[in-house]
């Protein structure tokens, strides 16, 4: 990157004060701000207060040897315990932890009571099976009740879980498995997907047999499907589980004791196992589930859309709202299963009254029509989220209107993996809101942008986001490489953690994040942010979402090449290729305007759903494409090269 900062193009003048009657009642208020820069260990303290330790840690913070950091290092707890006995012996046991929706339709309630004694069943088998304390545990599940129940049984008895999305393949999952070197592995027969079941125990077969390491595979029946069986290493959940006693008393562990790796796939080199531990994860998972949805946790029904796979779910699903006590809808399927309302069918029948998703998932609904969510009651809902890439405005303004009534506020999180739990997000009850924008990192976070010599840039600049003091979720190190973890993310910018992505803030100081740095384009000197760019673009009525990447140019260095989806009616024309340009020329100026525009069908994406502009580039250089491997459909790819003229 050059030395001049990201251009500070996009002006975004709508404004959304929090709803009166929530800001009445709110869990939190402006004062949280103060108090926690009047003192910022001491607010943690007071946060590490929500959850029940066996020994009250002493000690917020020891960052004697940064960036390595111990939060709460001489108290104990047992996070399952936290996140489910808790609630039962304070008189909750009847509230229905989850209600679990099935893609063919079935369902089925957990209450706080149940789900302790499948836990703790689920906890013994693993002990029979002899998985110990400080152990390593393989969980490649769908999204099933399950998978939860696995992930707090490792957690129980003091066992790290590594979750693998279930969409991987058996290559990548036997990488992760030797990598946290796992001697058990939880699965399933299968889930469903897209009207029909999707198996996952053959996966599990080819990995388990080139990992060479696994000792012991528990089998969950979902499907019902056919499965190869090994008897000397398979075992039924149901028959494993099932005859289990549901008394099982959960030991205390230190603060600092692993309770996940979670492994990213990252663009380029071999995936980072990034470390969590018990005690400051689920004090930053569980403050963040309660002040940024403004959780009630006697009358709010919380839905989260993401996979258990990905951070979101593991910080979103599992423990921060289970921590919380909250009611929460677990979705095992897809949300144009068996139709396109299927996600509002699912709020109104529970009456979901804070929604969680991703921007990719609302530019499908808004691409799908504004007819299909008014078919729904959806006035349940109070609270709307988003999180995992940057929400272009237009797709910010349209969740506002079309699912929340114009009524609901909707907070815009910005974390990653690693740092665990939302970091940047405005607050319901007391943040203006700014539509695409993050705002400001939350009470008890410290966060910046800097330019590439460190320099923290004044309102108006932009450049590259960091975080300047170390919080209690932050990730401890790469599993197994101390000094990867070093290089990754402490290097860049001495003492400060580099997130890699680029940010700008505005004339308030509010942050709006960019796009990752790798992503952002040098045109005729100038450093532009593909977000910049897709924003504008999908602010054009006939455009429903956007990807535009950086492509050498003789000329200007990089010159901007944007692939477009187009709504529902819009008919790819000339004209309306120079609309959009000329679109894109108003809102951003000149410099901006794409090269080339192309109307294709489907965007290239991630398995957890974010653009992966990298193999766009090799399309619109005309190269071979890189790895395709965490690509979802790997079709897509071929459809957007036939778009391209021979001669481009
Ligand atoms: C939680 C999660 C992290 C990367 C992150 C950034 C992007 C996530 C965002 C966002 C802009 C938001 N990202 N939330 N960008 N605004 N609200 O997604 O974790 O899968 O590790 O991805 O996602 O680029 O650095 P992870």
């Amino acid at each position: 990157m050059s030395n001049e900062s990201l251009a500070n193009l996009l002006k975004e003048e709508r404004r959304f004060a929090p709803p009166a009657d929530l800001a009445a009642d709110a869990n939190v208020t402006a004062a949280a701000y103060e108090q926690a820069k009047a003192d910022r260990l001491g607010f943690w303290a007071e946060q590490a207060r929500r959850l029940t330790w066996a020994k009250e840690p002493t000690e917020t913070l020891d960052w004697s040897n940064p960036p390595f950091a111990k939060w709460f290092k001489d108290g104990t707890l047992n996070v399952a315990y936290n996140c489910v006995d808790r609630h039962v012996e304070a008189g909750h046991g009847d509230r229905v932890a989850i209600h679990f929706e099935g893609e063919p339709g079935d369902s089925r309630a957990l209450t706080y009571a149940e789900l302790k004694d499948e836990v703790s069943r689920a906890a013994n088998a693993l002990l029979e099976l002899g998985v110990r304390k400080g152990d390593r545990v393989a969980v490649y599940m769908p999204m099933i009740p399950e998978t939860a129940i696995a992930m707090l049984a490792c957690a129980r008895i003091g066992a790290a879980h590594s979750v693998v999305f279930g969409g991987f393949s058996a290559d990548a999952l036997a990488t992760r498995i030797q990598d946290a070197d796992a001697r058990v592995v939880i699965t399933s027969d299968g889930g469903y997907r897209r009207g029909k079941p999707s198996a996952l125990k053959p996966a599990v077969d080819e990995a388990v047999e080139r990992a060479g390491i696994v000792e012991h595979v528990l089998v969950v029946r979902r499907t019902g499907q056919e499965v190869a069986w090994d008897d000397t290493r398979d075992v039924w959940w149901h028959e494993a589980v099932g005859r289990q006693s549901a008394a099982h008393t959960p030991e205390a562990f230190d603060a600092e004791h692993p309770l996940f790796i979670l492994y990213t796939s990252g663009t380029t080199g071999k995936p980072k196992g990034i470390l969590h531990t018990s005690g400051g994860y689920l004090t930053q998972t569980a403050y963040t589930h309660w002040a940024v949805f403004d959780l009630k946790p006697d009358t709010d029904v919380f839905w989260c859309t993401a996979d258990v796979g990905w951070v979101t779910g593991h910080s979103y699903i599992v423990y921060g709202p289970l921590a919380n006590g909250a009611t929460q809808v677990m979705y095992e399927g897809t949300p144009d299963t068996p139709h396109q309302g299927r996600f509002w069918e699912i709020v109104q029948k529970y009456g979901v009254s804070i929604l969680y998703t991703a921007p990719t998932a609302i530019r499908t609904f808004m691409k799908w029509g504004d007819d299909i969510p008014a078919e729904y009651d959806l006035s349940s809902l109070r609270v709307l989220g988003s999180v995992g890439e940057p929400i272009n405005p237009e797709a910010w303004v349209w969740y506002r209107k079309n699912i929340g009534a114009d009524r609901t506020p909707v907070v815009d999180t910005w974390w990653q993996t690693e740092t665990g739990a939302m970091m940047i997000s405005p607050l319901p009850g007391v943040t203006e809101a700014k539509p695409g924008s993050a705002q400001r990192p939350l009470p008890g976070i410290s966060a910046t942008v800097v330019d590439d010599e460190a320099n923290e840039v004044p309102n108006g600049g932009g450049g590259y986001l960091v975080l300047t003091e170390p919080w209690p979720s932050m990730l401890r190190t790469i599993w197994g490489d101390d000094q990867r973890f070093l290089d990754t993310y402490w290097s860049r910018f001495e003492g400060r953690y580099f997130a890699g992505d680029g940010a700008k803030k505005d004339d308030d100081g509010d942050i709006w994040l960019l796009g990752r740095v790798d992503d952002v384009m040098l045109v005729s000197g100038h450093n532009i942010s593909t977000t910049e760019v897709e924003s504008a673009l999908v602010s054009h009525p006939s455009v429903a979402e956007a990807a535009v990447v950086g492509a050498a140019d003789e000329t200007t260095g990089q010159a901007i090449v944007a692939f477009v989806i187009l709504r529902g009616t819009a008919e790819e024309t000339e004209s309306l290729v120079a609309d959009l340009r000329a679109h894109v020329g108003t809102a951003l100026g000149p410099i901006a305007k794409p090269k080339r525009i192309l109307p294709v069908a489907e965007l290239p994406k991630t398995r957890s759903g974010k653009i992966m502009r990298r193999l766009l580039r090799d399309v619109a250089e005309n190269r071979e494409l890189g790895d395709v491997t965490t690509l979802t459909d790997s079709t897509v790819m071929s459809l957007i090269q036939d778009k391209l003229p021979a001669t481009a």
